[in-house]
């Protein structure tokens, strides 16, 4: 929130110290940035300010880095991108934090405006071309602007659904002076759920027999978690978590579940859907049997129209809703404990069922006993980030995250190479907690560049690879629907490890099972970013529908 205080009205600055006084008062301490001279007095005024400058190798990562910062503290993470290229190159982050309804503002450089239409350098139009992607996008007018627009751009990202917001600054009116004026920025009241869709969402549980919760994202950032586990544990209802809610109820809680899942959801009378859209993860709400009844909380209104009819939809402040919700249902507890049985001994059998794979001792490794290996290796508050393709799809049914904001990974914009940036920001942000970025070799050629990134800074991530040597997710799909795959080999045994070392970080090779822990040991302990390049079997087809005949 904008404090009053730090407003010095009737004092000049340039526009660049106009941007970073504004920084600061929303709280940023990070700008996450690529050079480029149409951002140097934005650099200047973050100097003068103690906005800390944290400069990358490629603009998508300035950008991820900045939905990494939000994803990991919930509060708006901040890029600064240079006029044309580096506004186009942050685009499919911006695409990912508005799918994700990550609250990021963007900052970009701009051709004068003294002579626009003439020809700059860089001189192109963002505006048309990122308002698709954002909430906000605008061009400041003049210095004297610059204020009102910044903290329009906060506000705008923070309202739910949280999501990109996007401003330029016209070279000449950065470099220009203009007074301070005294900040308005009216804190945003929160929306209250109307109580006749909380009374119909509680009577409709308090009959249930077979309740589940299903949550998302939105859970996480409407910071949910507790009045979810209130309700859950009240009213005994089954939890199944998806995106930014994995850890809001903490993967060994009695209540919660992941391997019965689709049991759980088709299995349910009432469906609790908090958070979450029904897009295609939830099979376009078939993933819940026809005759369910569905209750829908969030934030606020979905941006899509339900897929499937829905008995109740409350919108508004979620911790509110939950709890509102838990007093409307009553006293229904034990109804469903045949229920949650049930669905325990599905998740019991199907996590012995993995047993054999975590066990098993091949070289190279099957990617399930990569993660064993790893996950004894875990805090329960280590902060772990996807970034790949089936090596990624093992990890998220496996690694188990016990508290929020633990697990990162792209999202349904499922864009390859947010690994980095988000890693970055992950550790700038929690330097006392394990950082780990599950990163497959495919998709380290992406922002593989940015460990340079993390030595120049001192941020001491631990990577770890799935080195299979193809784009194993695009491979076995294509060679189960045409019995031949084209555009999906690597160089197998690239020493990725090399390229890490090479830029300042500490890199292993491993190809057998035996040498996992000890070379992750060493890269916790190396003092530099590190990555342990492991060599994983290209043969190993990850379970998904599309690959079962
Ligand atoms: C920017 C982008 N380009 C392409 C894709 C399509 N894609 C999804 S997963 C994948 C394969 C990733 O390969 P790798 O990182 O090596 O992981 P693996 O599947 O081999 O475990 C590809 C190409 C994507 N999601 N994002
Ligand atoms: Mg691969």
């Amino acid at each position: 929130m904008a404090s009053e205080e730090s407003v010095q009205e009737g004092a000049s600055f340039h526009g660049g110290r106009l941007i970073a006084r504004r920084l600061k008062a929303h709280g940023v301490s990070k700008l996450f940035t690529l050079s480029g001279g149409h951002l140097f007095s934005i650099y200047d005024g973050c100097r003068e300010e103690g906005v800390e400058i944290v400069d990358v190798r490629h603009e998508s990562t300035a950008a991820f880095a900045a939905e990494g910062w939000a994803k990991v503290t919930r509060e708006p993470g901040v890029c600064a991108l240079t006029a044309g290229p580096g506004v186009t190159n942050g685009m499919s982050a911006m695409a990912s934090a508005q799918a994700n309804h990550s609250p990021i503002v963007v900052l970009g450089g701009r051709a004068p405006a003294l002579r626009w239409g003439q020809g700059s350098l860089q001189e192109i139009d963002h505006v048309p071309f990122v308002r698709p992607l954002t909430k906000l996008a605008a061009t400041a007018g003049a210095t004297e602007e610059i204020p009102a627009l910044v903290d329009l751009a906060f506000q705008s990202a923070i309202a739910p659904h949280g999501g990109p917001t996007f401003v330029d600054f016209p070279l000449d009116y950065v470099f220009m002076e203009a007074e301070e004026p005294a900040s308005a920025s009216p804190p945003a009241s929160a929306a209250r759920a109307s109580s006749a869709a909380i009374e119909r969402a509680g009577a409709l549980l308090a009959e249930a027999e077979r309740p589940v919760i299903m949550a998302g994202t939105d859970l996480y950032w409407g910071r949910g978690e507790e009045s979810l586990l209130a309700l859950a544990e009240k009213l005994r209802i089954p939890v199944f978590l998806n995106g930014l809610a994995r850890g809001c109820v903490p993967a060994d809680h009695e209540l919660f579940f992941s391997r019965a899942r689709s049991q759980g959801l088709k299995g349910a009378d009432v469906a609790v859907v908090i958070g979450v859209p029904m897009d295609f993860r939830l099979a376009f709400g078939q993933a819940f049997a026809e005759d369910a009844e569905i209750v829908v909380l969030d934030t606020t209104e979905p941006e899509r129209a339900h897929p499937r009819a829905v008995a109740a939809e409350c919108y508004g402040e979620l911790a509110a809703s939950l709890e509102d919700l838990r007093i409307a249902a009553g006293d229904n507890a034990l109804a469903s404990e045949s229920w949650i049985a049930q669905l325990r001994e599905t998740e019991t059998e199907r996590r012995e069922a993995e047993r054999a794979e975590r066990e098993d001792d091949r070289s190279p490794l099957h990617p399930m006993r990569l993660y064993a290996e790893l996950g004894a290796m875990l805090d329960r508050d280590a902060i772990v980030i996807g970034d790949g393709g089936d090596f990624v799809s093992y990890a998220g049914r496996v690694i188990d995250s016990y508290q929020p904001g633990c697990w990162l990974d792209p999202g349904p914009f499922g864009c390859l190479g947010t690994g980095p940036g988000y890693a970055l920001a992950a550790k700038l942000a929690h330097p006392e907690r394990q950082v780990v970025l599950l990163i497959g070799d495919g998709a380290f050629g992406f922002s593989g560049m940015e460990f340079d990134t993390l030595a120049r800074h001192g941020v001491n991530i631990v990577a770890v690879m799935g080195n299979n040597g193809i784009w194993a997710l695009e491979k076995h799909p294509m060679e189960f629907l045409y019995g031949y795959s084209v555009a999906a080999e690597l160089r197998p045994e690239t020493r990725y490890d090399e390229v890490v070392q090479a830029l300042g970080g500490f890199g292993e090779m491993v190809r057998s099972p035996q040498d996992v822990r000890p070379a992750i040991e060493r890269a916790f302990s190396s003092g530099k970013p590190a990555l342990v390049n492991v060599l994983t079997d290209p043969s190993v087809v990850y379970p998904r529908k599309s690959n079962l005949a």
